[in-house]
């Protein structure tokens, strides 16, 4: 691995993504692929052994990042990418469990999993891609889609009130909210290496466009336009209230790392509860981190 990030003939991106199946299946302007070039150069500028990661997704066109990393990935059933990585972290507590998913996928099917994994304060990496609908099933209204927003299911626009992902989660207890666009490709790299310091529950929002259904449905041009409006709507917010973070059809995009607290994850008051109650007679499942199988990574 290292002698080809020192390749220069190489993009460094490379040896994280199974090429073997390129073509991948988004759409021209789609932003979900920016997010991937920034979740590897987070791995690379984090030196994380990558034979402790695991990358879950659930189903979307978000999901399939599972099928293109050259990690340990799943790509699970709709809605159950965060029980499943907590599966994973209860079994081995040393792997890094990563979530991969959409809006949808997240926050309505997978919505009760994503606030008690918060709640609970699971050791989990969540990065959320929030394209403001359910893109791959059509363009539907996704709990995320803002007041007015024309959609497959609202095509004379969208009226229920949206979910405020970074304040839903902060108020379940996350240690770690963060919201960046997909222009912001550097932020969002530092903010996922911050995450894997963290020990928690950590919720990284991306917003980022769905050309095809979503931007042509509003009117708001291509990839690039909407990459334009990323850059002149944003507001770099760092502790800024959640409450005050909604977004709205086309107005002001609040970014940032809004919550970075400290308070004992899952596990660590398991092991304390245990300790108190059965004292010796407590085992710990303290796993493994050693490759079973070397991981597809080589
Ligand atoms: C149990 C179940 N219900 C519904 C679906 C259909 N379905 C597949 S992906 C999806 C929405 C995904 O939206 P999101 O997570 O926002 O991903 P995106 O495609 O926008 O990246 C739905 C409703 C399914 N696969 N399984
Ligand atoms: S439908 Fe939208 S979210 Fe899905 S690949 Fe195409 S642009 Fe991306
Ligand atoms: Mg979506």
């Amino acid at each position: 691995m290292l002698n080809v990030l020192n390749d220069e003939t190489v993009n460094p991106v490379e040896p994280f993504l199974r090429s073997d199946r390129m073509p991948h299946i988004w759409c021209p302007g789609c932003g979900i692929g920016t997010t991937v070039n920034s979740f590897a150069r987070a791995l690379i500028d984090s030196g994380i052994d990558l034979n402790t990661i695991a990358l879950v997704s659930g189903i979307g066109c978000t999901g399939r990042v599972a099928g293109y990393v050259k990690l340990d990935s799943f790509h699970t059933t709709h809605g159950r990418a965060i029980p499943f990585a907590t599966g994973m972290k209860l079994a081995n507590p040393k792997l890094n469990v990563v979530v991969y998913s959409g809006d949808g996928d997240l926050s309505a099917i997978g919505g009760n999993h994503l606030i008690h994994a918060a709640r609970r304060n699971i050791d989990l990496k969540v990065i959320c891609v929030n394209n403001l609908i359910y893109a791959m099933t059509g363009g539907q209204t996704a709990p995320t889609t803002p007041g007015h927003a024309t959609t497959s299911t609202n095509p004379y626009g969208t009226f229920e009130p949206a979910f405020n992902l970074p304040a839903l989660v902060d108020a379940a207890g996350a240690v770690y909210v963060a919201r960046w666009t997909t222009f912001h490709v550097r932020q969002l790299a530092r903010s996922i290496g911050e995450a894997f310091k963290k020990k928690g529950f950590s919720f990284i929002e991306v917003i980022s466009p769905c050309p095809t259904l979503y931007q042509r449905r509003n009117k708001m041009g291509d990839g690039l336009d909407t990459m334009k409006y990323y850059k002149e709507a944003s507001k770099v917010k760092n502790g800024a209230p959640t409450s005050e973070v909604g977004l709205t059809l086309n107005g002001e995009i609040a970014v940032g790392k809004f919550v970075d607290r400290d308070r004992p994850d899952y596990q660590t008051m398991m092991r304390a509860q245990y300790v108190e109650s059965l004292g010796e007679r407590y085992i710990e499942v303290t796993g493994n981190a050693e490759p079973e199988m070397e991981c597809a990574c080589g």
